[in-house]
């Protein structure tokens, strides 16, 4: 039995569910409210932090590390790419997501509020650059890795998502027409209505 302590607009959660809908694995769902959190998510996750994975007796959290244990429990059908250096670079793209274009979105996003002055003044020409990079692979394929969606673009696409719905809109978006099309085919499939489903 798997139980997944959630959130629904929470990104890092939605890279786990996204990841159990593709693959078509039942689970149980439990919706937190992250200004009153549930005692067994106080409990089990050392920072009381969604996602949190519950099979059967077993902890396991980050929303990444949770992703690639599904993938482990549940290998068919498969998100990761066939050989060592793709899967490797797969790792490197999530990678990059959590340490550069995660904290870019939010120094965007949040501005003054969160991020130093700095950070938010260096933010459109780190998105910038960042775009750039993701509009380079997805040049003449439609995922991170060819024709297959991978764990690569399901860990960074709800990153792009935010970005996208951020205000004052992030107008250079527009120079950038392959991430577009990307995130629109990820966000028109089935798992992704299902993962965004309210409860
Ligand atoms: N690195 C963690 C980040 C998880 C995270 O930051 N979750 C946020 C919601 S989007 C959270 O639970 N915040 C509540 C808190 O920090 O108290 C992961 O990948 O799972």
């Amino acid at each position: 039995m798997l139980v997944l302590h959630s959130y629904r607009r929470c990104p890092f959660a939605i890279r786990v569910r996204m990841t159990l809908h593709e693959k078509g694995i039942d689970f149980h769902n439990i919706e937190e409210s992250l200004k009153d959190k549930s005692p067994e998510l106080i409990a089990k996750h050392p920072e009381a932090k969604v996602p949190l994975l519950i099979h059967d007796d077993r902890i396991i959290y980050e929303s990444d590390i949770i992703t690639q244990y599904i993938e482990d429990l549940f290998p068919t059908p498969t998100l990761l790419p066939a050989t060592p250096y793709e899967r490797a670079q797969t790792r490197l793209w999530t990678h990059w997501c959590n340490q550069q274009f995660k904290p870019h979105v939010d120094h965007y996003k949040y501005g003054a509020h969160r991020s130093s002055s700095k950070d938010v003044q260096q933010a459109p020409a780190r998105l910038r650059a960042d775009l750039t990079k993701l509009e380079i692979a997805l040049a003449d394929q439609p995922f991170l890795f060819g024709p297959q969606l991978t764990l690569a673009d399901i860990h960074i696409f709800p990153f792009l998502r935010q970005l996208v719905k951020a205000t004052p809109y992030f107008a250079p978006l527009d120079d950038f027409q392959a991430c577009q099309k990307w995130l629109e085919s990820i966000i028109s499939r089935p798992s992704f209505k299902k993962t965004m489903q309210k409860q």
